[in-house]
């Protein structure tokens, strides 16, 4: 097993609530090294790179402006299998369907908008953690 990077975002919602610090409190008793940590407000830019994949989606155009609707707190965390952990931390994409024990299970909920505002973003797999280090760290 090699070590491993992932990109995390405390998503507008989260950061708003106030909960960057729960988040990181998960990733860090997780056992989990934090590498870098960042706040703030993505550009359009930056979420079109992100997000390139859902381009076209019907959520597509309220996923980037929510995304862009405040500060976010961007993580580099690092651990064996640490991908497929923090997406296990994080829980199921819907909050009302993420099992009680994760972050979106625990603390997040439907809340009726066109995007579904799930507190946490982690990328889903080796290339992608790349590639999303290099939009949020370009210094890395
Ligand atoms: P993930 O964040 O669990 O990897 P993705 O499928 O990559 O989920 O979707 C990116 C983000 O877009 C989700 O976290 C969520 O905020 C939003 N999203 C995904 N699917 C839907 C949907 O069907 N309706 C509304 N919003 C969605
Ligand atoms: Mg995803």
């Amino acid at each position: 097993m090699t070590i491993e990077r992932s990109l995390v975002l405390v998503k507008p919602d989260g950061f708003q609530r106030g909960l960057t610090g729960e988040v990181l409190r998960r990733v860090e008793a997780k056992g989990y090294a934090l590498r870098a940590l960042a706040i703030l407000t993505p550009t359009r830019g930056m979420l079109e790179q992100h997000y390139a994949e859902h381009q076209g989606k019907p959520f597509y155009e309220a996923l980037v402006e929510f995304m862009s609707s405040g500060p976010v707190t961007a993580a580099v965390i690092e651990g064996e299998d640490c991908v497929k952990g923090f997406r296990a931390l994080a829980g199921a994409t819907n909050p009302t369907d993420a099992a009680p024990g994760t972050i979106r299970g625990d603390l997040g909920r439907d809340w009726g908008t066109a995007v579904q505002q799930n507190i946490v973003h982690g990328s889903d797999s080796l290339e992608s953690a790349a590639r999303e280090i290099g939009i949020w760290f370009p210094q890395l």
